[in-house]
C-alpha cells in the first residue's frame, strides 16, 4: 500500500506493485546516516546550537532531525525538568517517575483553558486537551477528536488518560445550571478508571499497574461543550493471568484489595481468613498504592452497583481464589479418573459454596469431559494436566465475562441517550509495542494492533508534513511512501495470513502439531519478506519484521489459545449457580458467539473486528498523538538512560517520523543563515551589520538562488530552481531553504 498525499487529502489505497517503489525510506536512511556520522564541527555548531538544545519545544525544528539530536533534545530537557515536548503533530512525554507539585493543578488546567494561544504556552497535556476541545466544536462543522496515547509498558498512557479525563471533567463541567446533573456525570466517568483498575490492571515486572486490557472511551459532548456522558469499548483482557501469573508478577489488583481490606464479617462472607495462603495471589506481602478496597467500593457505589450486586461479585472473585487451591493426583489406572489432592476437598467445597452451584458436579468435570459417541454422551476421564487446564478455564472463562459485565454496567451508567450529545473526544489507552524473550499469541495481536495504529499515524503525519510544505508555498508531494502494509497483510490479509492459517487450523479442530504448522507458514508465507525463521532454533517459532523491530513468536500452544475452549459441561455447572450475577453471566439464552456449540469464533477473529471497528472510528475523527517514553526500566525517578529511550523513539514511530522528513528536504535553513554560510560561493557572504536591505525577503530569496544555481549547474544539471520543477533537492520557501542531505552534503563540499 501507498499513500498517496496532494495537498489537502491523505488517500490510502491498496496496489501490489509494492515491490517496484523507489526505495526512498531505504536511501534516506542511508544518507542520513552517513552524515550523522560525518556530523561534526562547524556544520553541526552551524545547524544547532548544543547548548540550546533544551530550548527546543518541537522537535521537528532541531536542524537537522536525526535520531541523535532528537535524542539529545530530550535528555537536555529531561536534565532541566521538561517533561512534555511537541513533535510536530506529536506530543512527546517523558515519565518523571516522581509526582511533579503543580504540574496538573487546577490552576494550571484553567490558565490552558483560558488562553487565547494555548499552542504558545509550555508543552503540556493540556495542550493536545485543549485542542481537542476546541476542535470539537469545529470551525465549519464539528468534528469529532481522537486523542491517541502509546507507549510502553510503564510509560505513563495511562496516567496521561486518567490526566486528560481529568481536564475534561474540569474545564467541561463549568456549567452552574445544569451542574447536578453535569457533576454525578462526570464523577461516575471519573470513577470507571479506579473500577476498571481493579479489575484489569495488576502489578507486572514493568508496571505496578499495569493495564492488561486496552480500553477506548468516548467523552459525549452536548451542543454548548458540557460533558453529558461517556462510553467505553476494552479490548483483550489478558484474562491467563487470574490462573497464571509469571515469577514476581501479580494477579489482578482486585484480589489483594479482598485479601487486604475485608472487614471481619466480609472476611466470613467470602471465607478470606487472614493467615490462608493462595496459590493465585502470590506476592501479597508487596503493599501498594492500588491495594485500597475502599477507593474501588465506592467507586461501585457511585456507578450505581448496589450491595447486592457487590456481594454477589466479591464472593465470585472469593470462590476463584479457592478454586486455585484446587490440585489434583495422577489417577492410578489410566481408566479412572483423577482424585483431588487431600486438602483440596476443602478448597473445593468452598469454591462450590462461594459459587453457589453443586459441588459434585463441579468436581465430577473438572476431573472428566463428555464425548459424543454416535448419539450417546460417553464420560471420558481427562489426565492430570487436562484436569489442570479445565480448572484454569474455568476460572478465565468466569473472570473475562465477569469483566464484560462491569463494563457493559459502566456504559449503561455513564452513557448519554443519543439525543443528549453531539460529539465525542475519544481517548485511546492501548498497550504499546512489546517483544519479550517468550513472545505468544497475545504480543501477536498486541503488536498487530500497533502495526495498524502506526499506520493510522503515518496518514497522519504525512498529512501535516505536506500542509507544512503549503504553508511555505512549496509544490513537492509526498507522492509515493511506503508504509507497513505489507507487514499487516501478513498477520492480517487475505486470503492467506498469519491469522488466515491460524483459523483454519482451529476450524479444522485436529490436534495441531507446532512443527507442522511452521512448515505451513513458510510454505505458504515465504513470499513476504516481513516474515524469517532462524534455522538454528529447535523452537517452532516465525520471526515478524514489525516497523518498531522484529519479534519471534513461539508457534506452540498458539493455536490452542486462538481457539480459548471452554468446557462446555463445566459451563452447564455454572448455569445452576444460585449466584444470580454468575447466572445471569451464563445465561443459556445468550450462550452464542465464541461459546457457542458449533460455530468457533476465535480469539485473532474477534480481535480483529474489534479494532477495525476502532480504526474505522478513528479515521472518521481528527487524531492527536501523544507518545509516552519511559526513561529508564527500573521506573526510577529522574533518571534517563538513551538506549531505552531511543529504542522506545523507534518503536512509537518517531524514528519514522524523521524517516518521512528525510524522505522530503529535513534540512530548512532560513534565508539569512544560509547566506552567511554559504555565501561565498557567489561572493554574497552576509554579515550581522549587512544593511537592511539585506533583511528584504526578496532580496535574499533572490541571493540565495543564485548561489543554488551555481551548485545545481555544477552537481546537477538537470535540476533548476523552478517553482513548477518537481524538483528532489531543494526548494526554496517563503522564509526558508529546504534541503535534502544529499545537497546538504554537496554544499558543504
Ligand atoms: P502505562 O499505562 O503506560 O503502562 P502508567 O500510566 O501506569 O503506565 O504509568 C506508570 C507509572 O509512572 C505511574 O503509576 C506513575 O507512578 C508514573 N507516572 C506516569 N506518568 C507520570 C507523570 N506524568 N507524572 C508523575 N508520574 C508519572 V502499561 O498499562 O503497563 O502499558 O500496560
Ligand atoms: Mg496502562
Amino acid at each position: 500500500m501507498f499513500i498517496d498525499v496532494d495537498s489537502r487529502d491523505v488517500t490510502i489505497h491498496s496496489a501490489h506493485d509494492a515491490m517496484r517503489v523507489n526505495g526512498l525510506k531505504g536511501k534516506a536512511q542511508t544518507r542520513r546516516k552517513s552524515l550523522n556520522d560525518s556530523l561534526e564541527g562547524d556544520i553541526r555548531d552551524f545547524l544547532i546550537n548544543e547548548s540550546e538544545l533544551h530550548t527546543y519545544d518541537d522537535l521537528t525544528k532541531v536542524n537537522p532531525v536525526t535520531p541523535t539530536t532528537v535524542l539529545k533534545c530530550l535528555q537536555a530537557r529531561y536534565s532541566a525538568k521538561v517533561f512534555y515536548t511537541h513533535a510536530g503533530c506529536t506530543l512527546v512525554a517523558l515519565n518523571p517517575f516522581q509526582p511533579i507539585p503543580h504540574l496538573y493543578s487546577l490552576d494550571v488546567m484553567r490558565e490552558y483553558h483560558s488562553a487565547s494561544q494555548p499552542q504558545d504556552f509550555k508543552p503540556h497535556i493540556f495542550i493536545v486537551a485543549e485542542e481537542a476541545y476546541r476542535n470539537v466544536q469545529g470551525q465549519v462543522e464539528p468534528t469529532n477528536q481522537s486523542l491517541v496515547v502509546s507507549g510502553e509498558s510503564g510509560a505513563g498512557k495511562t496516567w496521561t488518560s486518567r490526566c486528560l479525563m481529568k481536564y475534561y471533567a474540569t474545564v467541561a463541567a463549568s456549567s452552574q445550571k445544569c451542574q447536578h446533573t453535569v457533576e454525578k456525570i462526570e464523577r461516575r466517568v471519573l470513577d470507571s478508571n479506579p473500577l476498571m483498575e481493579a479489575f484489569g490492571n495488576a502489578c507486572t515486572l514493568r508496571n505496578n499497574n499495569s493495564s492488561r486490557f486496552g480500553k477506548y472511551i468516548q467523552l459525549q459532548l452536548n451542543s454548548s461543550q458540557l460533558l453529558v456522558g461517556a462510553s467505553v469499548q476494552t479490548y483483550l483482557l489478558e484474562k491467563t493471568r487470574v490462573a497464571f501469573q509469571a515469577p514476581n508478577e501479580r494477579n489482578f489488583h482486585i484480589f489483594y484489595q479482598m485479601m487486604k481490606g475485608a472487614k471481619e464479617k466480609q472476611r466470613l462472607d467470602w471465607m478470606l481468613p487472614l493467615d490462608q495462603a493462595f496459590a493465585w495471589l502470590p506476592h501479597a506481602d508487596k503493599n501498594l498504592e492500588e491495594d485500597c478496597l475502599q477507593e474501588t467500593v465506592v467507586a461501585m457505589v457511585n456507578l450505581g452497583i448496589d450491595e447486592e450486586k457487590r456481594a454477589q461479585i466479591f464472593k465470585i472473585l472469593a470462590g476463584l481464589l479457592q478454586l486455585g487451591n484446587v490440585d489434583f493426583s495422577p489417577a492410578s489406572e489410566e481408566s479412572q479418573s483423577c482424585d483431588l489432592e487431600e486438602n483440596s476437598k476443602g478448597f473445593l467445597q468452598k469454591t462450590a459454596v462461594l459459587l453457589q452451584v453443586p459441588v459434585e458436579e463441579l468436581q465430577t468435570y473438572l476431573v472428566v469431559r463428555t464425548l459424543r459417541a454416535g448419539k450417546q454422551n460417553v464420560l471420558k476421564p481427562c489426565s492430570q494436566t487436562e484436569c489442570t487446564i479445565r480448572r484454569d478455564c474455568l476460572a478465565k472463562v468466569i473472570y473475562a465475562q465477569l469483566f464484560e459485565w462491569l463494563v457493559t454496567f459502566i456504559n449503561n451508567s455513564m452513557c448519554a441517550d443519543r439525543s443528549m450529545w453531539c460529539n465525542f473526544i475519544g481517548l485511546l489507552d492501548v498497550y504499546g509495542f512489546e517483544c519479550f524473550l517468550l513472545n505468544n499469541l497475545e504480543q501477536l495481536c498486541i503488536n498487530y494492533a500497533n502495526e495498524k495504529l502506526q499506520q493510522h499515524f503515518v496518514a497522519h503525519y504525512l498529512k501535516a508534513q505536506q500542509e507544512e510544505y503549503v504553508s511555505e508555498g512549496l509544490q513537492w508531494s509526498f507522492i509515493r511512501y511506503q508504509d507497513n502494509q505489507a507487514c499487516l497483510d501478513l498477520i492480517e490479509g487475505s486470503p492467506t495470513s498469519i491469522f488466515s492459517l491460524l483459523n483454519e487450523e482451529c476450524r479444522l479442530n485436529r490436534t495441531s502439531d507446532a512443527k507442522q504448522f511452521r512448515v505451513r507458514l513458510e510454505k505458504e508465507l515465504s513470499g513476504n519478506a516481513n516474515i524469517s525463521w532462524d534455522k538454528f532454533s529447535k523452537e517452532p517459532h516465525f520471526t515478524v519484521a514489525h516497523y518498531a523491530g522484529k519479534v519471534s513468536y513461539r508457534i506452540e500452544g498458539m493455536m490452542e489459545k486462538n481457539k480459548d475452549p471452554v468446557p462446555p459441561e463445566l459451563i452447564h455447572v455454572l448455569q445452576k449457580s444460585q449466584n444470580a450475577l454468575l447466572h445471569g453471566l451464563f445465561d443459556e439464552s445468550d450462550s452464542g458467539g465464541s461459546r457457542g456449540h458449533n460455530k468457533v469464533v476465535t480469539v485473532v477473529s474477534k480481535f480483529k473486528n474489534s479494532l477495525e471497528s476502532l480504526m474505522k472510528i478513528l479515521y472518521s475523527t481528527t487524531p492527536h498523538y501523544t507518545r509516552c517514553i519511559k526513561p529508564n526500566p527500573d521506573c526510577r525517578p529522574l533518571t534517563f538512560q538513551k538506549e531505552e529511550v531511543i529504542t522506545q523513539l523507534e518503536a512509537c514511530g518517531i524514528v519514522e517520523t524523521i524517516n518521512i522528513s528525510a524522505a522530503g528536504f529535513p534540512i530548512r535553513i532560513p534565508y539569512g543563515s544560509f547566506l552567511q554560510r554559504y555565501g561565498l560561493i557567489t561572493n554574497t557572504l552576509l554579515n550581522r551589520d549587512d544593511g537592511p536591505e539585506m533583511s528584504d525577503p526578496s532580496v535574499l530569496r533572490s541571493a540565495v538562488e543564485d548561489v543554488l544555481n551555481v551548485v545545481l549547474k555544477r552537481h546537477a544539471p538537470s535540476s533548476t530552481l523552478s517553482p513548477d520543477d518537481n524538483n528532489n533537492m531543494v526548494h526554496c520557501g517563503r522564509t526558508k531553504v529546504f534541503l535534502t542531505y544529499a545537497l546538504l552534503e554537496v554544499m558543504e563540499d
